[in-house]
């Protein structure tokens, strides 16, 4: 058994012939070195269409306002996985699994999916950090990938980030919040995800233009860590449809949360099994 943790940013040899199959060096790099990336032409046209209409269709049935929505401004929902089938098949994207893998180790797991609709003269959101509950650490602990469904520019209301800024490992205080130094767009054509690291400095521009921006946002943490979301009644049926994959990012395949009182029963095969994914 190896006990040893690989360096911080490495690139392990669980994950590294995917990264390289899948052309993902550069990512990588700029993942470690800027603290986000943005990957094109990720998901097909008609996948991002269809899935489009289903995040209007969700976020109309809920009408919320999280990602610092203001009334008025724009919907959202959350707590996406089994509303449609196309949200557990954006999940299941090659590029994203392997990126995932290299940002939040082996068995890593689904915190969030959520979807945005941001309306024409939409405002800005604060500049912030995704991983807000978690102490300073060297091992990125979670990050976030938004898909695109539409073309993205400043003008669009596109995300904003902070190249470098996620060294910080904190939130940014409020001068730096609204100061946003050296905050570039990301810029891309729909059907690319856009991936910033848990301590990135983040946020979105106003949008100008006519018509809604409509995103796909997914977080997911290190095995270590609690998700957002609790899909605990997504039971048998719904993982049968879905590869192993599905059931892994849910937490089903870890010794957390299953020790309970079995009469003395104990399967040991998820506890090691949990130990070598958190070190690869
Ligand atoms: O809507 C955006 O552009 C950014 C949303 C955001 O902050 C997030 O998904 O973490």
């Amino acid at each position: 058994m190896q006990y040893s943790y690989p360096e911080p940013w490495s690139i392990t040899p669980s994950v590294a012939p995917a990264i390289a199959g899948l052309g993902l060096e550069q990512n990588v790099v700029q993942l470690r070195d800027e603290g986000y990336t943005i990957v094109e032409n990720a998901y097909s046209p008609d996948f991002c269409a269809r899935l489009r209409e289903a995040i209007l269709r969700v976020t109309r049935e809920e009408g919320g306002h999280y990602f610092d929505i203001k009334p008025g401004e724009g919907i959202s929902a959350y707590h996406l996985l089994g509303a449609d089938d196309l949200f557990a098949e954006a999940l299941l994207n090659p590029k994203l699994s392997a990126l995932s893998e290299y940002l939040c180790g082996g068995d890593y797991l689904l915190s969030q999916i959520a979807a945005s609709v941001r309306f024409s003269g939409a405002s800005a959101m604060g500049l912030h950090v995704d991983a807000q509950w978690v102490p300073p650490t060297d091992y990125n602990p979670l990050f976030t990938a938004c898909l695109a469904l539409d073309d993205l520019t400043e003008a669009a209301g596109t995300t904003k980030v902070i190249p470098g800024s996620h060294k910080f490992m904190r939130n940014p205080d409020d001068a730096e919040a609204a100061a946003a130094v050296g905050a570039v767009p990301i810029a891309c054509k729909a059907g690319s995800f856009a991936i910033w690291t848990g301590y990135s400095w983040h946020s979105n521009y106003p949008r100008t233009l006519p018509g809604e921006r409509v995103m796909l946002h997914m977080t997911f943490c290190r095995l270590a860590y609690k998700p957002a979301e609790d899909y605990s009644a997504l039971g048998d049926e719904f993982l049968a449809k879905w590869p192993p994959a599905i059931a892994t990012m849910l937490g089903r395949n870890s010794w957390l949360g299953v020790a309970g009182r079995n009469g003395g029963a104990c399967d040991m095969t998820q506890y090691s099994r949990m130990w070598s994914a958190a070190r690869s």
